[in-house]
């Protein structure tokens, strides 16, 4: 699917997934080390996604998110040492070391707030859509969230009123079980509290205009995305599109492995004995590495070419720890603002 977008477009969309995937590593080194306070979820495997979608966004349109955020940060554009600084607690962060991991936010970038709580977000962001309808603004409000926030009456309330009163929001749903059988009830699907197969049903259940896209596929992903927000923007109501991933096997709480994904794996395809039980995800399910492959294939990079760029993101990920390990934490005296309106 990669012929359908630029050279251009093409490249800064891998800068920014690879960019994802290296803060990502750095995220889980430094929990390693004892340093991420808390539970942190990240984003591997899914950078297509969050990539796809934001290159469509306009720079007015709303961003919200949930417990995995990261990614869709980076991809709006945030400053990753703002951002790594945030999940370490301290005062550089995004929002002074107290949102963390699960509340990441850039209201720079109108991307006001992640909600931790599962389907939270859904009603806010339709709040936002309601607010440009309102004021016959020509934007969209896009909302991140994970299958399982299809268990949960929020998301319903949500899709229903969307839908009642045609707002422009993109409800792009990330389900990140793709190779789980879809057995409802059954403990092996993800959203065991479902009753249905398909999550797009219930969408169209209310009149809500659906999609299923492949989240290995950049191109697919960007083009579904521009549909939608151009169905939002002129007045034909909100989208739900499911994209669908298959699991990172490094990313089993508590003992996520850095699966540190060797560039050079997109040609040589050889994956070090270490990363061997991730061999078979980096061959058929990694986003960056697909996307890799399909420039390579179409000759729009060389390996020397994607080399230099992941030496380059390598060396901003680097800096942006650098940078939060020697930031404070945030003085006890400012415990208290930024919690209420002043
Ligand atoms: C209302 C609520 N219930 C339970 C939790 C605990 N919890 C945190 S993440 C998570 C799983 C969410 O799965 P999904 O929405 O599919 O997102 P994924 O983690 O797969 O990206 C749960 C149940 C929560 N945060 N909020």
């Amino acid at each position: 699917m990669i012929p359908v977008l630029s050279r251009d477009d093409c490249l800064q969309a891998f800068r920014k997934m690879l960019l994802i995937r290296r803060f990502e590593e750095a995220c889980i080194a430094a929990a390693h080390k004892g340093q991420v306070p808390g539970h942190f979820h990240v984003y591997i495997g899914q950078e297509a996604t969050g990539v796809g979608v934001m290159a469509v966004l306009d720079k007015g349109d709303f961003v919200h998110s949930t417990h995995r955020n990261h990614g869709h940060l980076l991809a709006r554009g945030a400053d990753p040492k703002k951002a790594f600084a945030e999940i370490l607690g301290k005062a550089t962060g995004y929002a002074g070391g107290k949102a963390g991991t699960l509340h990441g936010c850039a209201p720079d970038l109108n991307f006001p707030l992640s909600s931790g709580i599962v389907a939270g977000i859904l009603p806010i962001s339709t709040g936002t859509a309601y607010a440009f309808k309102h004021r016959q603004q020509p934007n969209v409000s896009a909302v991140f969230f994970g299958e399982g926030a299809m268990e949960e009456g929020a998301a319903y309330e949500a899709l229903n009123l969307a839908a009642l009163w045609k707002l422009p929001v993109l409800f792009i749903c990330e389900n990140n079980t793709a190779e789980v059988e879809r057995t409802p009830g059954q403990a092996g699907y993800h959203a065991p509290n479902l009753s249905i197969f398909e999550l797009t049903d219930l969408a169209k259940s209310m009149n809500i205009a659906t999609t299923i896209v492949d989240g290995s596929d950049l191109g697919a992903v960007w083009n579904a995305a521009k549909t939608a927000r151009a169905r939002a923007v002129s007045g034909g109501g909100a989208t739900f599109m499911e994209v669908r991933t298959e699991t990172w096997p490094g990313g089993q709480w508590p003992t996520l492995v850095t699966g540190r994904t060797d560039i050079r794996h997109a040609w040589t395809r050889e994956v070090p004995e270490k990363y061997a039980h991730l061999a078979a995800w980096f061959e058929r399910n990694d986003p960056v590495l697909s996307v890799a492959r399909e420039m390579l294939a179409v000759g729009i990079v060389s390996e020397r070419d994607l080399s230099t760029i992941d030496a380059a993101v390598q060396d901003e990920i680097d800096q942006a720890v650098k940078f939060a390990n020697e930031s404070p934490f945030p003085d006890s005296q400012t415990a208290l603002t930024h919690v209420w309106p002043q």
